[in-house]
């Protein structure tokens, strides 16, 4: 028997779940990429507060093209559980706060009619780093993005300035420097190009947020599914998997009303900037470095690479000593402390975070992740053994001849490699005129470094 409203009678009353009625709920909120991460965070924020008594909060949420999400959820009424685990613990929560999943390829006006509806204040985002379109120096692709949430937001736009509704709302939740900033950038390009008669509305109506989400959520395997079945007494096949750890700090910029995340642990700040770059830098930036060179070591999970004492030491230099050393934190942010709940959270088995998970995009992760940290110190002189040492390990994954590399940019990278070998690629992505040279361009001695480690 799979979850929905009528199975839910079986569940064991022990496990949590949503005490509101359900369909009584308007939609708040339309979110573009209902992955597993959204799931585990922000709809858990937002169910926790209609739960408080919130009303209005539903969530419509939309696959651009995979039919999966909805295929999982759709049958089961928008229900799925959320388990947090830590050690041998487990906590699972039923939440009702996804109404339904929209797969744009097959009804983009019933998207749209979202988009342009009274009761909708607020569009989120976890389209991942790719979604955006954004070229290797930030300016957008513009095929890229026809193909990505553009199109729709722009009608879904159009139909409120028509109608007369208030603008909306534009919250990104994915793991970019100023995301919001970035979102709002981005979309006016791509307005000046595409719908320039709505440009002037948009900046005057809408509002872009920047944020910084932090919640590890490990890909849901079927030995998971299964297990929970045994717990649950029916099946959930949108099931999701998580730590205990949840963050997420807001940018307080907003057009209209929003839930009061803020009651559940949610941050609300004047500026995000600081949160977001040590998140970006340090816990991030471990995590692609733990990915390719823990890969390249033969481990398959983050808590057995974080384990490994050559690592772990590669880990703590890259996060505190080049890193942090990065950064300008606010009042109260303790790096340190920072850096030691990273390592801690790393370790956790309870998670079985898969490193080829974490390894997937690195062209679009690495600039935010590694050289934006590489540009501040090279203004200064002073080496970055650990991150130089990450990116051979990358380097070697994106040649393509160990394991398949999932990357919008593999093909390009796998010619680049044949075309310059292990001699030439540092300088073809780093050097003065390298595809990322834009974010960091290596000097000579440095790019020699890493050609070496390519050996
Ligand atoms: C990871 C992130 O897959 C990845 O690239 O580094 O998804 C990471 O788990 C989250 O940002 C944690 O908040």
């Amino acid at each position: 028997m799979r979850l929905s409203a009528t199975s839910l009678d079986h569940v064991p009353p022990g496990i949590a779940r949503y005490s509101y009625e359900r369909a009584a709920q308007e939609i708040g909120i339309v979110h573009f990429g209902l992955g597993a991460f959204h799931r585990a965070h922000q709809a858990w924020y937002t169910d926790l507060c209609m739960d408080a008594g919130e009303r209005g909060w539903a969530i419509s949420g939309v696959s651009l093209r995979s039919p999966t999400v909805a295929e999982q959820l759709n049958p089961q009424d928008g229900l799925y559980t959320l388990t947090e685990r830590s050690g041998d613990d487990s906590e699972t929560r039923v939440i009702g706060a996804v109404r339904e999943v929209l797969v744009a390829a097959q009804e983009p006006e019933k998207v749209i009619a979202r988009l342009g509806s009274q009761s909708v204040s607020i569009v989120s985002f976890t389209v991942t780093e790719k979604g955006y379109a954004r070229r290797p120096g930030g300016s957008l692709d513009l095929a890229a993005a026809e193909a990505s949430f553009y199109p729709l937001l722009t009608q879904g736009l159009r139909l409120r300035r028509e109608h007369d509704l208030p603008g909306l709302t534009l919250v990104s939740c994915d793991n970019l420097p100023a995301n919001g900033r970035e979102l709002e950038r981005l979309f006016g390009e791509w307005l000046a190009e595409r719908a320039p008669d709505l440009a002037a509305w948009v900046a005057a109506e809408c509002a872009f947020p920047s944020t910084m989400v932090d919640r590890i959520v490990p890909a849901t395997t079927p030995a998971d599914i299964d297990w929970l079945e045994g717990q649950l007494g029916v099946r959930d096949e949108g099931a999701i998997f998580t730590e205990r750890f949840s963050q997420w700090v807001i940018e307080d910029r907003f057009a209209g009303p929003r839930p009061r995340w803020e009651r559940h642990g949610a941050q609300l700040v004047r500026d995000v900037e600081p949160y977001e770059t040590a998140k970006l830098r340090m816990l991030n930036g471990a995590h692609s470095a733990l990915a390719y060179c823990g890969l390249e070591l033969g481990y398959e999970f983050v808590h057995e690479a974080i384990a490994d004492p050559m690592l772990r030491g590669l880990v703590e230099r890259l996060m505190r000593q080049e890193a942090a050393t990065s950064l300008s934190p606010a009042p109260g942010q303790d790096l340190e402390a920072y850096a030691d709940a990273l390592i801690a959270r790393f370790a956790d088995p309870a998670l079985n975070h898969r490193l080829i998970q974490i390894a997937m995009d690195g062209s679009q992760k690495i600039p935010q992740r590694w050289l934006e940290t590489l540009a501040y110190h090279q203004r200064r002189g002073a080496p970055c053994p650990a991150l130089i040492e990450a990116l051979a390990a990358w380097l070697k994954h994106v040649r393509g001849d160990r394991r398949p590399v999932d990357d919008p940019m593999a093909t390009q990278l796998v010619t680049l490699w044949a075309n310059t070998g292990s001699s030439g690629i540092a300088a073809a992505l780093f050097g003065p005129q390298g595809l990322f040279a834009q974010t960091w361009q290596g000097d000579e001695a440095t790019l020699a470094r890493l050609t070496r480690r390519l050996g």
